[in-house]
């Protein structure tokens, strides 16, 4: 049997999350949701929100894969009941 005697860390996989550029959801709102869903800074909210809206997509925060999909599903159900078509989506890092 062989057995493992260097120490191994496990790091656990890490998701980014990312918000879509439209042309229709208001600045306004995209920033809102970033101060509110990331916890940033209004400051900080209207950079990532201006790099969205002249790269087409930008990252708002890195999670592990469960707290990513809650943020992804709390970003959608706030724009859809705004009516609002942003979109959030998670990439594996
Ligand atoms: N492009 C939008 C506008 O001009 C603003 C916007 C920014 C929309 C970021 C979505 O993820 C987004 N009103």
């Amino acid at each position: 049997m062989i057995t493992r005697t260097k120490p191994r860390t496990k790091r656990p996989n890490l998701y980014r999350v990312l918000l879509l550029n439209d042309d229709y959801t208001p600045m306004e709102f995209v920033v809102h949701v970033v101060e509110r869903f990331f916890n940033k800074s209004r400051e900080d909210a209207t950079r990532i929100m201006l790099h969205v809206h002249q790269n087409g997509v930008g990252e708002c925060g890195i999670f592990t894969y469960e707290v990513a999909e809650t943020k992804v599903t709390q970003v959608m159900d706030f724009a859809r009941k705004h009516q609002h078509p942003l979109q959030c989506v998670m990439e594996k890092k």
